[in-house]
């Protein structure tokens, strides 16, 4: 097991790596699609329930620009694990099953061979319409820590997404006035067997490993539309959709504890024996949906070192990061959550690898 950080593509700076080499880490999963970008002239783009707007139709990530972030980061004396999350402007007619649906397959196929060639192994995707949305913010973490949670029906209002715009951003923002039309679940799984069809054979040949992230919040339905993986059990149907070790799982730890049912422990051990996992979201919750927050690696629902110790006896090798944390009330709020994170994954992953 190694241990990684996720930085998003502002953050991807010679000061982050040595920040994250200081940490202890060893790997990097990097965010490439600009979140929370705002445009004035977009107006569509603003508003609370937008991560901002993308214009990177067909600006598919190049062989060159990808060699050159492994290069980076490689320079820095780190390894780039995996990237994160397709930039909605590559996919949003693979998710809606809209007109331009083929042409986006073929760009989408071109990163994972433009990756495996860069030398890039894993991809990590969450297949999904309303994407991560409803999540608040409040001081629900030890020693009252500003981190985000769930409220269900306490939460934000269910609002109908608008047209143009899909995982809560905006890629098109002159598109009619309106709202997506909802998606059932058996559609959404025909979408998403349809992709998995078509990209991991090109993953297999390429070298390259597909990551499936869970649900996040995980409910049946958001916002009018279906939701894929919302329980466990949802992940294998995931993977036998087509068998294959290109076929894996960005495993979220949160996700899977907000989830009403199973048991954590089993889950881990379900998957992690089947060798679906790519990498590991290792973080804390507290609850369930409809209500939950997300807390100190050390303080919620689950036993982490528990659950390292069923990754070890299962040999998973790949990378754990810490996904998530909650602001820690000083000058570096997300820097020391995410110090305090790695510190105590490390101190687990030393104790756990010196009883064997
Ligand atoms: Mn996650």
């Amino acid at each position: 097991m190694k241990l990684g950080l996720g930085l998003y593509r502002h953050m991807l700076t010679a000061d982050n790596f040595a920040f994250a080499k200081q940490a202890g880490a060893t790997h990097i999963v990097a965010h490439l699609t600009d979140y929370f970008r705002s445009d004035d002239s977009l107006g569509t783009a603003s508003g609370a329930d937008s991560w901002g707007y993308t214009n990177n139709q067909g600006k598919y990530w190049t062989y060159e620009e990808l060699r050159d972030l492994r290069a980076l980061v490689n320079d820095a004396g780190l390894e780039l694990a995996a990237l994160e999350n397709f930039d909605p402007a590559f996919w949003y007619d693979i998710l809606l099953d809209g007109p331009r649906k083929q042409e986006q397959m073929e760009g989408i196929k071109q990163i994972i061979r433009n990756m495996g060639k860069a030398g890039i192994p894993v991809m990590g995707y969450n297949f999904s319409i309303a994407g991560v949305w409803g999540r608040v913010s409040g001081d629900w973490a030890r020693g009252e820590a500003e981190s985000v949670g769930f409220l269900g029906p306490d939460g934000p209002a269910e609002t109908p997404i608008p047209n143009g715009a899909v995982w809560n951003m905006v890629y098109d923002p002159h598109a009619p006035a309106g709202t997506l039309a909802p998606v059932t679940s058996e559609q959404l799984w025909a979408r998403l067997a349809g992709f998995l069809k078509e990209v991991v054979p090109v993953a297999e040949e390429a070298g390259v490993r597909l990551a499936a992230h869970p649900d996040d919040p995980p409910m049946p339905t958001l916002r009018g539309h279906a939701r894929l993986v919302y329980q466990p059990r949802l992940y294998q149907r995931l993977l036998d959709l087509v068998p294959s070790h290109a076929n894996g799982l960005e495993f979220c730890l949160g996700t899977l504890s907000e989830m009403t049912e199973g048991n954590i422990y089993d889950v881990v051990e379900q998957y992690s024996s089947q060798d679906a996992l790519c990498y590991v979201h290792f973080r804390n919750v507290r609850g369930k949906v409809p209500h939950y927050y997300e807390v100190f690696v050390d303080e919620g629902d689950m036993d982490m070192i528990r659950i390292m110790r069923i990754l070890h006896k299962n040999n998973f090798s790949g990378v754990i990061i810490p996904d998530h944390t909650p602001q820690m009330s000083c000058p570096g709020p997300w820097y020391a959550g995410m110090a305090h994170a790695l510190g105590y994954m490390k101190a687990v992953l030393t104790l756990i690898e010196q009883e064997n």
